[in-house]
Order: C-alpha cells, then structure tokens, then sequence
C-alpha cells in the first residue's frame, strides 16, 4: 500500500502499547489486524509523539528511523493530520470463511492486475423494515466460498468447472482474493463512516489493478464504491441492475441526505460518471413535483424489466459505449423471483435467471468490466435459488472471464487405476 504523501500526521488515538520483554514493546490498534514489536526506547519516542495534536513528517523519521516510520503509516499506527476518522476504527476485519485467498488490507499492493478482490460492506442507511439488508452480502460469500472449495478442503488440487457453460478454470487462473468485512462498530460507527471504510479500500484496490467485488450492504453504497473509482477510471460507465431508479426525490429536507432510494443522484452528479444505464427498472409510483425541478439528464438511460423480458437485451449490449470501462451496481431487486425477505423492497416482475446469464455472458466478454457490487439483500438463508445464490453465480462467471476459463470437452475425472 502506498504510503500517504501528506507531510503531518499523528498517532493513532487509540495505540497500544504492550511490553513483551525488558527490551521490546509491542503495539497494537483495536479493530486493526496489525502488531508490530519495536525496541522499548522506539517505543518510548512513539508514545512522547502521541501526545502532540500533529508532528512533520522529519520529527517521526528523526525519532524512529525511515524504515520503522513506514511500517507505521502503512498498517496506520500513525495516521496523516487530515486521514478521516474512519480510518481509526480498522478497515477491515478478516473471515472465517473466505471465499478465495484471504488478503490483508495491508498487502492490496501484492495484487496482480486483473485480480477478483472480494469484500463485504455491512452498510444500511434506513432501517424500515423487518428484514436487514446489512449483512447479506455475506451470504452471497458463502455460496461462493462453497462452490470454489476443494470438497476434501485444504489446498487439495482440483479445477473449477461449470457445466452451464462447458468451462473449465484451472484454480492457478482463479485469482479470488476475500478482504473480509468492512470494519463496522455497533453503536459507534455510522453509515458514512463504513462508506469512507469502503471508499478508502476500493480506491486502493483499483490503483494496485486490482478488480473489486463489494458485497453489500443497501444501495447507498455505490457512492463511495463508485465514487472511489474517479482517480483510476476519470470516464467510467455504471451498468445498474434494480428494480428503482433510487432518483427518488421528495422536495422535502429529506432529499438532502444520501439513502438506498436516491443515491443515483449523487452518482449521476459525478465528474468521472459518463454513462448509466438502468436495467430492470419497473412498477409504478406517484412521484411529488412541488419543491422540484424537472430536467432532462442525458447521462442516464434505461432498459426496463419490460423491456428485457419481452424484446431481450438487445439494445442495451447495442448502445452501452464500448469505449468505457463499465462498474456493474447490481441491486437484487432487480431479479424476478427476489421476495421478501431476500430483499427488502421487492416489486412485482423482474429480470429472468437465465436471459440475465446471458446478458452477462456478453457484457463479460465484450466489454471492460472493472468491478461490481451486489446490494440491498436479505440477511435471511432462502437456499439454492435465492438472490444471493443467484449473485454468487454471476460472481461465477466474472472469475472465469477473468481467469481466462477454456472449454470443459466431454472430459469425465475417473478414479485412476
Ligand atoms: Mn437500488
């Protein structure tokens, strides 16, 4: 990870400092996954400096060396003056059961270009209904982690096959690699504070070229995972798969608080967005005009559920501009069969399994797809065709383009001999 250029910073307000022995201390930060053991005397520098509200960069390189000062602001034991206060609270917390090679947050740097990085984002901004949406996305890990394992477990060799498609995907191509969960403290963190978690983490996924995969999470997300796209894609496309538009708007205070139902507002007013298409839209509804204005927005454009079930994808695959990279926001509730309690706002109709593969078969293979997060699912087990089954799935499919995947032939695995 790049070491921030910013040229004050401070110590992490809440570092510890352990004695291992009558030489060394060991220090620690909650919520980090970091620990790193120094001389007591650096030690003893370090925590002189932690009374200080800011210090230059020279002063901390002076008291501990260029080498130990690094260590520090990469695994953030020292923070730079203006890092958010985000930071503080860790940035994400390791599974117990990833899906693909686990990552520290502290080794995105190790990343190979093309690499699937796989995290999820425990973020709700309403709380309306019985069913949470903030974990949900840990099932669609689940589903994944199942389908890629070797089934006698442990690094067992083996080959991925999927028999939708004929293909094959030698496990040295299936470059998957699972953050963890965005660090979340009930009771003390918000929203926004997982959000800039998540935007932090995204932007250096992208930077090291690595393809991020967030898993939600309500649809709020998308403006810090979008958002942290601007440095590395400057023109980006946003393929959004939902139900709503989430443009809601109600000409009343609430308008100004970024939600699930209006973050496409914030994202369409994006420098680096230069196309959305919305995808599965639907329904009907009564849309307020007092206190609003009506304007023509040529950035966006639709194909609707309607659309797609009736005449196919025809004209989104025509007209998406394939000079773009493309981040696909898919939120379940665009899926057909996607009911409560699999996700919280579920309208009638909606996109097909089998058409969407397919859609998807040729997003994959034409176009530059750079990353993708799936949103707004039911933290409720609802088996094998449920909405994060049916994410987990197409996450399938973007690691075997990824991957390079070749065809299966009619090869049977025999017991040998
Ligand atoms: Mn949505």
């Amino acid at each position: 990870m790049s070491v921030e250029t910013g040229s004050r910073y401070r110590v992490h307000p809440a570092l510890r400092s352990m004695p291992i022995d009558a030489s060394r201390v060991e220090i620690s930060a909650p919520f980090g996954t970091k620990r790193l053991r120094f001389a007591r005397e650096i030690g003893a520098r370090l925590e002189r400096l932690s009374i200080e509200p800011s210090f230059a960069r020279e002063t901390l390189v002076k008291a501990v060396g260029t080498v130990i000062f690094e260590a520090l602001v990469k695994y953030h034991f020292v923070l730079p003056e203006d890092a958010s206060p985000a930071l503080i609270g860790g940035l994400c917390v390791p599974t117990a059961q990833p899906a693909g090679q686990p990552l520290s947050v502290f080794d995105i740097e190790t990343l190979c270009a093309g690499d699937a990085v796989l995290l999820h984002a425990p973020i709700q901004t309403t709380a309306n209904s019985s069913v949470s949406v903030a974990a949900g996305g840990q099932r669609v890990r689940s589903q994944l982690a199942q389908s890629l394992r070797h089934p006698l477990g442990g690094d067992g060799q083996g080959v991925v096959i999927d028999l939708d498609f004929g293909a094959i995907l030698h496990t040295k191509n299936l470059r998957l690699f699972d953050l963890g969960d965005v660090s979340f403290r009930p009771s003390m963190d918000s929203a926004q504070d997982v959000g800039e978690r998540l935007r932090y983490v995204c932007r250096r996924i992208v930077e090291s070229g690595g393809r991020p995969i967030v898993l939600g999470g309500d649809h709020a997300q998308a403006f810090y995972s979008i958002d942290a796209l601007a440095d590395r894609y400057p023109h980006l496309g946003v393929l959004q798969f939902d139900a709503h538009p989430d443009l809601y708007a109600m000409g009343a205070p609430c308008d100004a608080e970024l939600n699930h139902a209006n973050v496409m507002h914030w994202i369409r007013r994006m420098k680096h967005v230069a196309s959305i298409w919305q995808v599965g839209v639907r329904d009907f509804f009564h849309q307020p005009t007092l206190n609003l204005r009506c304007e023509a927005d040529t950035k966006i454009q639709s194909l609707s559920a309607f659309e797609a079930e009736t005449q196919g994808y025809g004209r989104l695959l025509a007209q998406m501009d394939r000079s773009l990279p493309w981040f696909i926001s898919f939120d379940v509730d665009a899926l057909s069969h996607a009911d409560f309690p699999q996700t919280t706002t579920p309208v009638l109709g909606g996109l097909s399994f089998y058409r969407l593969l397919a859609c998807f078969e040729q997003l994959l293979s034409t176009f530059d797809i750079v990353g993708m997060e799936f949103v707004e699912i039911g933290d409720a087990d609802h088996g094998a065709h449920d909405a994060a089954a049916v994410a987990a799935r197409l996450v399938s499919r973007y690691l075997f383009h990824l991957g390079g995947a070749g065809p299966h032939g009619s090869f049977v695995y025999t017991p040998a001999p």
